[in-house]
């Protein structure tokens, strides 16, 4: 068996002690390799430690928005609500890397900000911000995908003198916005959430509309001792349904398309899983409401019908009405009373889909001729997606090529969404090209399929795994061809949706994500195991005669 630990500080560094960098450092440990996990910031979560603004909780819900692998963390944790809030989530991370002992090999404030590959030695080196330098065989990242902010491109956003922030940025002590008139600009999922919270809060809310959003409202119930108790005995099978779930989500597949059904019959099945709310709409309605024009307008026409039941204002219930694209154009966020704070008088929509916003003032935002004075303006204006984190720092391969180079010049390439070409050892935890899912199912099955992988590399002498370029092909290729059979491709281009890049001013227009399934993608998973690696090149440790070029599968 090789000796993988020569001259090196580690096996294997993560970067990012969120649920990926967790969930890769147990099974990691498990197969016996030193792993060490860094992260920027001074504690564990991820995300769910960086995004605390007002109201921020999962859109998942918190039967499967966990981990199954460990029966100590099933048995002992009990969530407290069906949409846990994002302090409850953090809460959970925190009690998984206690229960499981992960601390000990985490190290906090440690930004990483470039991982050079050597050729000669097949070791990464990964250089902190603080100067120092640790070398590891592989080298994973778990940076997560929607956490490198965005700041929309309006003149002026730096002359503003009231207080601003980004939703994934919230000052660590909060914000006192009681008695502020409060200007937000930004409708994704995180905007959606921060709205009805603090509307309660704010003396004059202003609401700066773009585009629209389809939002499936939902109950909050709290979970119930019985509620855990029945989860505890039914954990497998739930993980298993979400696992075999397209979006990752456990739920009961759809059974009819909405075209063959009665239009009363088709009310009453939008009706019922609206009032089962957040994602059962999207996924347990009907068969083709991500494959469908016709089926995802007819649920547009629906949410519309409650918009304008919800919203006394018959204007502001039209503004609210996505006009321009269907539903799925965007990722559904789910809404916790989003449309009722419209009804508060002190809470304002301004359109900016006719008159942009022309500027940020001293004193606020300029819409037109109109300037709307603000004491605080809050960006909800997203993330560069998938690849952000990844081309943000100097992720170094062979010959001295970054993957932000490779990827601007190739177009978006990987085998899988988990290792590229030219990065030996390399791997990513939803990484991009990766499936439109709940994340945790992803995460926690890529963490098992790299142990497995490095277990096999390490029974075979297998010196490093490296994407072939056919295999980037072919996975480019299937990337594109599944997204564009569904209406993500047609609508997220009018939608302007993150997972298609376009969110972004001069990011290329491609599938960020994978949306052929979760299942169909862990079989594809399966088959490149049950295949040896083949279409991840790697070479077995060998006298230094042997020419790396002509590599080998095994
Ligand atoms: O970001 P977004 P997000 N002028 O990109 C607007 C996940 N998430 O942080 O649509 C004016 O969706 C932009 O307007 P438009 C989830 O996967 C999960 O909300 O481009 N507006 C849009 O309204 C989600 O999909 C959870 O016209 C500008 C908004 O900013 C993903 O994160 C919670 C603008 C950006 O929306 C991203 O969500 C939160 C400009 N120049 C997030 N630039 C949970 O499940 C941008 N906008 C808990």
């Amino acid at each position: 068996m090789t000796d993988i630990t020569t001259a090196r500080d580690y096996d294997a560094i993560v970067i990012g002690a969120g649920f990926s960098g967790l969930a890769i450092l147990h099974h990691l440990r498990e197969i016996g390799l030193r792993t060490l996990v860094l992260d920027g910031e001074d504690a564990i979560g991820g995300t769910w430690w960086v995004n605390r603004y007002p109201g921020v909780r999962t859109d998942s819900e918190y039967s499967y928005y966990s981990f199954s692998f460990s029966k100590e963390v099933r048995d002992e944790w009990a969530w407290t609500e069906r949409y846990p809030s994002g302090e409850e989530v953090l809460a959970y991370l925190n009690f998984v890397a206690d229960r499981l002992d992960l601390r000990r090999d985490i190290q906090l404030q440690s930004r990483v900000e470039s991982a050079v590959y050597d050729e000669t030695s097949n070791t990464w080196a990964v250089h902190l911000a603080d100067g120092g330098t640790l070398t590891t065989r592989y080298l994973v990242s778990g940076m997560g995908v929607l956490s490198q902010p965005i700041y929309p491109d309006i003149p002026g956003v730096d002359s503003f003198r009231g207080e601003k922030y980004h939703t994934a940025e919230w000052p660590r002590e909060g914000v006192d916005l009681a008695g502020k008139r409060v200007g937000l600009i930004g409708l994704g999922a995180s905007g959606i959430q921060i709205v009805p919270v603090i509307a309660g809060e704010v003396d004059e809310f202003h609401v700066f509309q773009r585009t629209p959003n389809f939002v499936v409202e939902t109950e909050n119930e709290k979970v119930s001792a019985a509620d855990m108790a029945w989860l505890r005995e039914n954990y497998d099978a739930v993980y298993e349904k979400a696992a075999n779930h397209p979006f990752g989500v456990a739920m009961e597949p759809a059974e009819h398309s909405a075209l063959d059904v009665s239009a009363e019959e088709r009310r009453r099945i939008f009706e019922s899983k609206w009032n089962e709310g957040g994602f059962h709409f999207a996924n347990e309605c009907f068969t083709d409401l991500a494959t469908s024009h016709e089926a995802s307008e007819l649920a547009s026409e629906f949410i519309r019908s409650k918009i304008a039941e919800i919203v006394r204002d018959p204007a502001t219930a039209e503004l609210l009405s996505p006009r321009d694209y269907s539903f799925n154009g965007k990722r559904v966020p789910t809404g916790h009373g989003y449309y009722d704070a419209f009804n508060q008088e002190h809470v304002h929509l301004v359109d900016t889909a006719e008159t942009p916003i022309t500027a940020v003032t001293e004193k606020g935002i300029l819409v037109g001729d109109t300037e709307y004075e603000l004491d605080v303006v809050i960006f909800a204006t997203g993330f560069d997606a998938m690849t952000g984190t990844l081309t943000n720092i100097d992720i170094v391969g062979r010959g001295g090529r970054t993957l932000r180079d490779k990827w601007l010049a190739d177009g978006l390439k990987s085998n899988l969404g988990i290792n590229a070409h030219g990065f030996p050892n390399f791997f990513m935890s939803l990484g991009p090209q990766t499936p439109y899912s709940n994340l945790i199912v992803p995460i926690q099955l890529g963490a098992q399929w790299l142990q497995r992988a490095l277990r096999w590399a390490q029974e075979n002498d297998v010196e490093y795994f490296e994407a072939t370029p056919e295999s980037e092909d072919w996975w480019r290729a299937e990337t594109e061809r599944t997204g564009r059979q569904t209406v993500m491709y047609t609508e997220g281009k009018k939608a302007k949706a993150w997972f298609l890049g376009e969110n972004i001013p001069g990011k290329p227009e491609e599938f960020q994500v994978y949306m052929g399934g979760g299942q169909v993608y862990q079989q594809h998973c399966r088959e490149l195991e049950e295949s040896g690696y083949a279409s991840l090149l790697h070479r077995v440790d060998a006298p230094e005669s042997v020419d790396v070029s002509e590599s080998v599968d095994a």
